[in-house]
């Protein structure tokens, strides 16, 4: 009677021990009861990641560090009928440094060896209302660039590009565009756009006067009247103040005179043309930004280039387009 009693409740045991082996997923095993050992089923570690490459510029970048792997440790069952299961490996994922360029390495369109920097506007990295065209003839490269939104005359930064340059030598350099307005017969309307070099180490309308040079800062800098004091002292410097017309935030309103068809006319100040100039201390990589203004003012090309650079070198149909990379 014991012994058949002993028999059942071993067997009931017996299929705890089973039921528990069954359901086991941490390794500790029941060594009270009959079965087999578990055995140890420890995964093994992860596998390092692989060594991540960086993407610099033509000087810069540095390769990213090689990943770490971190696996889990295995641990087995001891007991009877524990089946162990290991702690899956996991590889660290590499991660490659992002290069970073260097002070010359990284820009949109570098300065050619003439001394020229040319920028096809329809090439431009294009946002909110600005659209590439072609319909109107005569273009360079594919076409131009408008802006189809509504004006902005009062309201620098709307439809921001931002280009980078590539400037080999410190020094004075001019910008100009071809450029025409894009409806009707007002060469007044449709025929501006704001400017800007933010990182310049100074921007400022040039104009040829006697004895020397009038020079245009944009506001709030030519609300200064200690800084265009000592622009004024500058030798050949003849006056310097704030332009006629719209000016905010370092940026100039900068238009075309009487561009009915394609024309190479840059220009801030109303009434009193000033050229467009920006001076760079050291050679490096610096910004130019345009923004939007008057709809429908066409821009075909951008040239920037040394200021003693002929502008029949720097407006040539032929100047090639000069990116960096
Ligand atoms: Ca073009």
């Amino acid at each position: 009677m014991f012994a058949r009693m002993r028999r059942i409740i071993c067997f009931g045991l017996g299929v705890v021990g089973l039921l528990c082996a069954a359901c086991s997923d941490d390794g500790a095993g029941d060594n009270a009861l009959g079965g087999s050992g578990g055995t140890a089923a420890g995964a093994s570690g992860g596998t390092a990641g692989a060594a991540g490459s960086g993407t610099g510029g033509s000087t810069g970048g540095t390769a990213g560090a090689a990943g770490s792997g971190t696996g889990g440790a295995g641990t087995g069952g001891a007991g009877t009928g524990g089946a162990g299961t290991g702690g899956a490996g996991t590889g660290g994922a590499g991660t490659g440094g992002a290069g970073t360029g260097g002070a010359t390495g990284t820009c949109d369109y570098q300065v050619g060896s003439n001394g020229v920097l040319v920028i096809e506007a329809e090439k431009l990295k294009l946002s909110a209302s600005w659209k590439v065209n072609s319909e109107a003839s005569g273009a360079y490269g594919s076409g131009y660039i408008e802006w189809t939104g509504a004006s902005q005359n009062s309201k620098p930064g709307v439809g921001l590009i931002s280009v980078k340059l590539g400037i080999d030598q410190p020094g004075r350099y001019r910008m100009q565009w071809r450029s025409r307005i894009g409806a009707g017969t007002n060469t007044t309307e449709h025929n501006d756009t704001w400017v800007r070099f933010p990182d310049a180490t100074a921007f400022y309308g040039m104009k040829p006067a006697s004895g020397g040079e009038s020079r245009r800062y944009p506001k709030p800098q030519c609300d200064d009247s200690t800084l265009m004091a000592k622009v004024q002292a500058l030798p050949g410097v003849t006056s310097a103040t704030c332009p006629n017309g719209s000016t905010a935030e370092g940026w100039f309103k900068v238009y075309c005179s009487g561009a009915s068809n394609w024309k190479w006319s840059t220009n801030t100040s109303d009434n009193d043309a000033h050229q467009i100039y920006a001076e760079f201390a050291q050679a490096g990589t610096y910004t130019l930004e345009l923004s939007a203004r008057a709809d429908l003012h066409l821009i075909d090309r951008i040239v920037i280039h040394r200021e003693a650079v002929a502008d029949g070198v720097a407006t040539a149909a032929s100047a090639p387009a000069t990116p960096c990379q």
